[in-house]
């Protein structure tokens, strides 16, 4: 149990080239012959489709997915006759439709003011073709989808190509496919990894480029974008996911670590909790062990590598400690289990989604409480914000001075151009001035 400057320290964010598990590179060795770092395979991969496109992105799916698909699209037909069970046909309707109502309420207009001197504003546009990358393999993140595809489709964007890792035997979650026909997406292509982000962003033959990637993915997906950055758009750069529970002594053990454990079934993810209360701590790691014990494999062994690994624990003086100190870990996700929850919503400065009370636990807002999911981690909530509308749109600056104004505003300008020694600047703004 930390406390003090212990706690501190072990909630401040240090910057840390991204960690490359052994596993990683023994499994490179496999395959290469020579423990390549991440890097070096992704950049093997971007050159080889840049260079082979279609031909390039069928080698790598057969090498890393282990299969190879006849078509990379799924065809129109494959689309349509995909079928889930009606109560998760349901289910995934609802969340459709709950993101969609909240997205629906994020002011996201421009505006243009015709005044004295003219008018100036601010042309809101959507993006014209995104990409979406799903998470598939271990766990398909149908969910991850939905939370990515319905901000840029009430942002307008008219086009979403969709890519997502086939299984070792080729076929995409039929989840995925009725969730992307649900949204109303018509292009879904099986491809996964840094080679799907590579032709994303250059297009091929068969995969269109598009003007931004968005949605998380695995370490080389990460690196991809990281490459690809600046070619194409990236709406962000999703680590390992981390929530940080707040609870006093009120709050419920059982509560606690379920939620805890929760997030530590994602692979490499960070819990935290930080309370006030000494007995708490002590309830929630006995609670726990019991909890993981009754986890089936193999989320038991994922979330214990989570605990034991990254589990941070800390008791703090206060509230207002305890508050401090999230913000300065400016956690993914804030959960506030505490007697009156709403009391502190006002003292959050860092996070990407604050969870307010027992009934709101991180798990429900990963599927259909209403804000993405897909919330920024590692200690970026100091810069960033959650996938939202905005993200799926440009602006574009509106200048539209009239003849008066200019008379007025011009000489100034003039000057500035010449200070900064531009001298047709100065002559472009003098030619209209009287
Ligand atoms: N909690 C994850 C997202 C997710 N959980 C998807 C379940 N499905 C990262 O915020
Ligand atoms: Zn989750």
């Amino acid at each position: 149990i930390l406390h003090g400057p212990d706690a501190r320290a072990a909630l401040t964010r240090r910057f840390s080239e991204i960690s490359v598990p052994e596993s990683v590179l023994e499994r490179n060795e496999q395959l290469y012959g020579e423990r390549l770092t991440p890097e070096q395979v992704v950049e093997r991969i971007l050159k080889d489709v840049q260079q082979r496109g279609d031909a390039a992105l069928l080698d790598w799916t057969e090498r890393l997915d282990g299969s190879r698909p006849e078509r990379l699209e799924v065809g129109a037909d494959e689309l349509a006759a995909a079928t889930v069970d009606p109560e998760l046909h349901a289910a995934l309707r609802l969340a459709i439709q709950r993101v969609r109502d909240f997205y629906q309420r994020q002011p996201a207009h421009g505006f243009l003011e015709h005044g004295e001197g003219g008018a100036l504003g601010q042309l809101v546009r959507p993006l014209s073709r995104v990409g979406i990358y799903v998470p598939g393999g271990l766990a398909p993140l149908v969910s991850t989808l939905i939370h990515v595809a319905v901000p840029a489709q009430v942002a307008g964007v008219p086009e979403i190509i969709v890519t997502t890792p086939p299984d070792r035997s080729g076929q995409i979650h039929p989840a995925i496919l009725v969730a992307a026909r649900e949204l109303g997406i018509r292009r879904v292509f099986r491809l996964g990894g840094a080679q799907a982000i590579a032709a994303l962003a250059y297009g091929t033959g068969q995969v269109p480029g598009v003007d931004k990637i968005a949605g998380p993915g695995n370490l080389f997906v990460v690196i991809a974008k990281r490459m690809v950055f600046g070619q194409v758009g990236i709406e962000s750069l999703p680590g390992p996911t981390e929530t940080l529970v707040l609870a006093d002594d009120a709050a419920d053990a059982r509560f606690v670590a379920a939620d805890l454990l929760a997030q530590a079934e994602h692979l490499g993810a960070e819990p935290v909790l930080v309370s006030t209360s000494r007995e708490l701590l002590v309830a929630v790691q006995a609670e726990l062990g019991g909890q993981l014990e009754r986890l089936p494999e193999p989320n038991r062994s994922w979330a214990r590598d989570s605990v034991d690994s990254r589990m941070k624990i800390v008791l703090a003086e206060s509230l207002d400690e305890a508050l401090d100190l999230a913000n300065l870990y400016a956690p993914e996700h804030l959960c506030l289990l505490t007697r009156d929850p709403w009391a502190l919503l006002g003292r959050v400065q860092r996070a990407g989604g604050v969870f307010v009370g027992e009934d709101s636990m991180e798990a429900l807002g990963d599927y259909l409480a209403g804000p993405s999911h897909v919330m920024p981690t590692g200690g970026t909530a100091r810069f960033m914000s959650p996938v939202n509308v905005r993200d799926f749109q440009n602006i574009i600056s509106v200048v539209g001075v009239n003849r008066a104004e200019l008379q007025r505003i011009g000489p100034a300008a003039a000057l500035l151009a010449r200070v900064e020694g531009l001298e047709a600047h100065a002559r472009a703004i003098e030619s209209r001035l009287d």
